[in-house]
């Protein structure tokens, strides 16, 4: 009797507790980790029980005597403060924090993450995300982001509890060069757009953007030593209205912006063909002594330098020169494409020689795939985007290729038939097609081992504003960011589709414009 009466009551609370947890459950559910949706994809996810729980008293500690590691805690909470509202003081530690906070550290030794890659583990009373590179911490950050609930990326408090379920992903990139490539010839954006575009891309751990800076339409960089590029080839766009530049104070704020962000700038001023603009400002780069009337169409291929001149060479030293002299990234992206009206025998010394210019000033040429018609020098890089041929001709001479198939990555292609904006020379480019190709194989005679990294360029003929752009290039650059982080093998649309789904709310609330196509169930 007086064992049942003892018992009562414990067995009482014990029926109590399970029924609220239950209740509880049901009304809080927790995911496991690995059934959030994480993209790029990680290499590994291993769940555990508990959930980590983000409150007003959490502080984001960093390892003492890191300054890059403050800064990527500093962006970290900047990305979390305006959502929850809390303060998320960053400060230094020399110890292992205490319950309820998140440590940011760098620990050298773990050799398999390399440098961009990270190890996260949550548990219930601490996060600790661990890096060899503060690159590896940033990227580490950006899956963080992704495990908080979507209202996380709102610019507006929001109401509700910060969980992460509890568990570790160790994760690396597959490609150490994932691009974006944004025009800003055909129609210019201003440095505002810019960065915004470098934050999106950021966020699904993108590392690259190259900025096509020069076209037929417009000359988008300031050159110091030759003014009339800007005020005259600049003057417009696409269509007959005002174009703009970015001075070279800006285009270094761009540089440091996208640094800060683990985010190399890759300038591109496209030659020989693609040149109209600067063959309008100065008379003296045309061979007949006259300069060409602005261009705001939007036909390819018909302008060249005079490659018989002198002066060009001049010109593109001083135009490469100044343009290196900011651009602390490796590559200067020398255009090379659609130069129909220059004959091949002039092309080819042409390419050389540009290569030469940009080898003495320290930095490696990118080209468009007609740049392997050429004798490439060590260290060029082809950029495929049309003819196979080209690409291959590129790795017999031993040079590295970007892989930017215009039928699956050219996020200006229409969607489909009922796409307003865009072209189709490529055909339709739906969210299936941007995310079903496999790099490594995708071309005979290009392997894994011939391939630099993966590019998604967008071209700006029918693109005149954010709004716009935003609306080609979502959702269809997250599957180009999830083949170019991830094993490409491992690519499997129907699982894909469904993560992609589930960053509809986050997209919404970074208030990004993007396609809702039909063949994701949003
Ligand atoms: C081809 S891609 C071009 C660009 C156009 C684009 C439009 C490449 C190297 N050249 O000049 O803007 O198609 O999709």
């Amino acid at each position: 009797m007086r064992r049942l009466k003892h018992n009562h009551p414990v067995k009482l609370i014990l029926v109590v507790g399970l029924v609220f947890l239950q209740l509880f459950s049901k009304g809080y559910t927790t995911d496991n980790l690995s059934a959030i949706s994480i993209i790029p994809k990680p290499v590994s996810v291993i769940p555990a029980n508990g959930s980590f729980t983000l409150t007003n008293k959490t502080v984001i500690f960093v390892q003492a005597q890191n300054n890059e590691a403050k800064s990527v805690g500093e962006y970290f909470a900047s990305k979390l403060r305006p959502s929850t509202g809390f303060e998320l003081a960053v400060k230094t530690t020399t110890s292992k924090p205490s319950s309820g906070n998140i440590y940011l550290r760098i620990k050298s030794g773990d050799t398999k993450l390399g440098s961009e890659g990270y190890e996260l583990t949550i548990k219930s009373n601490l996060i600790i995300l661990s890096a060899q590179e503060p690159a590896g911490l940033f990227n580490g950050v950006q899956t963080i982001r992704q495990l908080f609930p979507a209202r996380v990326e709102s610019s507006e408090v929001q109401a509700g509890l910060w969980k992460i379920p509890a568990g570790v992903i160790r994760d690396t990139p597959e490609f150490g060069y994932r691009g974006a490539m944004l025009d800003v010839a055909r129609h210019f954006f201003q440095v505002e757009d810019v960065k915004r575009y470098i934050d999106l891309i950021a966020t699904y751990k993108m590392n690259i953007l190259h900025l096509h800076l020069s076209d037929d339409q417009g000359w988008r960089i300031e050159i110091k030593k030759w003014p009339n590029l800007t005020s005259i080839g600049g003057s417009k766009q696409v269509g007959g209205g005002n174009g703009g530049f970015f001075t070279q104070d800006q285009y270094s704020d761009i540089v440091k912006y996208a640094a800060d962000r683990y985010m190399t700038i890759i300038p591109e001023i496209d030659m020989p063909g693609h040149i109209n603009a600067a063959m309008a400002s100065y008379p003296e780069l045309n061979c007949n002594n006259k300069a060409t009337e602005l261009y705001t169409g939007t036909e390819v291929g018909f302008s060249s330098f005079c490659t018989s001149k002198e002066i060009t060479y001049d010109f593109i030293s001083d135009v490469l020169g100044e343009i290196s002299a900011i651009t602390p990234g490796p590559y200067i992206h020398i255009g090379g494409d659609e130069s129909h009206v220059t004959k091949l025998e002039d092309y080819i010394p042409f390419v050389n020689r540009v290569q030469q210019i940009v080898s003495k000033l320290g930095k490696k040429v990118i080209g468009w795939d007609e740049i392997a018609l050429s004798t490439l020098i060590p260290n060029s890089a082809v950029q495929f985007w049309a003819k196979s041929e080209n690409a291959v001709k590129g790795v017999a001479q031993s040079a590295k290729v970007i892989m930017s198939p215009a039928a699956n990555a050219y996020l200006d292609m229409k969607y489909d038939s009922t796409t307003t904006l865009g072209l189709f020379w490529a055909g339709y480019v739906e969210a299936d097609k941007a995310y079903k190709w496999d790099p490594s194989t995708l071309v005979p005679g290009i392997g894994k081992e011939n391939i630099l990294g993966i590019e998604a360029p967008v071209w700006t003929e029918t693109l005149t504003n954010m709004h716009d752009l935003e609306y080609m290039v979502f959702p269809r650059i997250l599957g180009i960011a999830d083949l170019a982080w991830r094993s490409p093998s491992s690519g499997n649309w129907d699982e894909y589709k469904t993560r992609l789904a589930k960053q509809g709310d986050r997209l919404k609330f970074m208030k990004v414009n993007y396609y809702p196509s039909k063949l994701i169930p949003w």
